[in-house]
């Protein structure tokens, strides 16, 4: 019999690439979707599965439409990729990120333990919550130190799944997942917001790239890759907690450069550094160790930083084309 799925937060970009990995392995795919007044499903009408996916009505702040959604999808395995993910908008609205973020991942957990404690959960815990690194490179014993509104909520939401799997013995596990980027990334992402330019400046729409810090350094991998490491961790007897990573970092400044390099541009041409752009406390440096999931899940990240951008600005350089 076919297995069913439920991924909240199916509208975002992992959302897009996880329904189609779970397609491709014969499930039935159900998300969960949040009203918008606008079009929400982009990403699944390019990656050409929107008629293949069962969206239900419903929001992570109200746990009786998740419970609806539980019942509806007879899912078997959740992904809770819902969240507000952009950590500059924490600071903005912390109260709305403490209750999407954080509290709705409580919501799943608890409909799950109402409804069927035998579902398995996957919550999209982050790299973000290391924060104030304590180790050159973070693996699962490194020490959290959250640093915006956004990394605190996802702690809550990391502790809260540990409980429930210790509390209730659900199959709960969490993915430290480091940044990862796709041509389906939110435009307000800084590898997408510079692939974007770089295609707008290489055909004359723009004429320069207005950034924050860029010394930060980041483990960026592709987003394709990494949907696959979530279904692993709830193919597994037993539930667990699992970095997600390239095991490589890159300066904000030298992905800039190769994604000009990539179209013939010099970026020192086109950057122009905005305080605007820079956060009230900053993350400087994120490299994950993924060796635990590199032996139990046999996972690995199959794509470089070049590529990724690369790819990601050839994207755009459609995109911009066809508009
Ligand atoms: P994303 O593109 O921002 O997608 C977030 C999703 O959450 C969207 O579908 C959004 O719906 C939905 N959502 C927002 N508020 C909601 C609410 N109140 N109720 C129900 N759904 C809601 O994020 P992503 O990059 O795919 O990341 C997926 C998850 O992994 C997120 O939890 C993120 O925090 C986490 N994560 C991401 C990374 C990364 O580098 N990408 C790394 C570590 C962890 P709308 O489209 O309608 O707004
Ligand atoms: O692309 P970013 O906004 O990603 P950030 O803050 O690392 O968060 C992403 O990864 C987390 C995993 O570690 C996820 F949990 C989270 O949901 C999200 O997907 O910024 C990356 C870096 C930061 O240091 C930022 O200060 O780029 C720096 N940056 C410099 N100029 C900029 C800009 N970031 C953005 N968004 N826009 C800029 O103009």
């Amino acid at each position: 019999m076919a297995k069913s799925a439920l991924i909240t937060g199916i509208s975002g970009q992992d959302g897009g690439y996880l329904a189609r990995f779970l397609l491709g392995k014969g499930y039935h795919v159900s998300g969960l979707l949040a009203r918008r007044s606008s079009d929400s499903l982009w990403r699944l009408r390019e990656l050409g599965i929107l008629d293949e996916v069962r969206c239900i009505d419903g929001d992570l702040g109200d746990i009786s439409s998740i419970e609806r959604a539980l019942e509806v999808s007879e899912a078997t395995e959740v992904y809770n990729l819902g969240a507000q993910s952009f950590v500059a908008t924490s600071w903005q609205q912390p109260i709305l990120t403490a209750q999407v973020t954080g509290v709705g991942a409580l919501h799943v957990l608890e409909a799950i333990r109402r409804h069927d404690p035998k579902l398995r959960f996957y919550q999209a815990s982050t790299s973000e919550m290391f924060g104030l690194i304590q180790g050159e490179r973070q693996d699962e014993a490194t020490p959290f130190h959250p640093r915006s509104p956004y990394g605190v909520a996802k702690l809550f939401a990391h502790w809260t799944t540990v409980n429930y799997r210790e509390s209730f013995a659900i199959h709960a596990s969490s993915g430290i997942l480091f940044n990862h980027e796709s041509p389906l990334r939110g435009i307000e992402f800084v590898t997408r917001k510079v692939t974007d330019a770089v295609a707008r400046i290489k055909l004359g729409k723009q004429s320069e790239l207005r950034l924050g810090n860029i010394d930060a350094k980041r483990d960026w991998g592709f987003a394709g890759d990494y949907v696959e490491a979530m279904w692993l961790m709830l193919q597994q007897d037993k539930p667990d907690d699992y970095v997600i990573a390239t095991g490589r970092t890159t300066t904000v400044r030298d992905m800039c450069k190769i994604a000009f390099d990539h179209v013939g541009l010099d970026y020192r041409k086109f950057v122009v550094i905005d305080p605007k752009f820079f956060r009230p406390a900053e993350v400087d440096v994120l490299l994950g160790n993924p060796a635990k999931a590199n032996a139990a899940l046999g996972w690995r990240a199959k794509t470089d930083v070049a590529s990724l951008i690369q790819m990601m600005v050839d994207a755009d350089l459609q995109r911009v084309r066809r508009e």
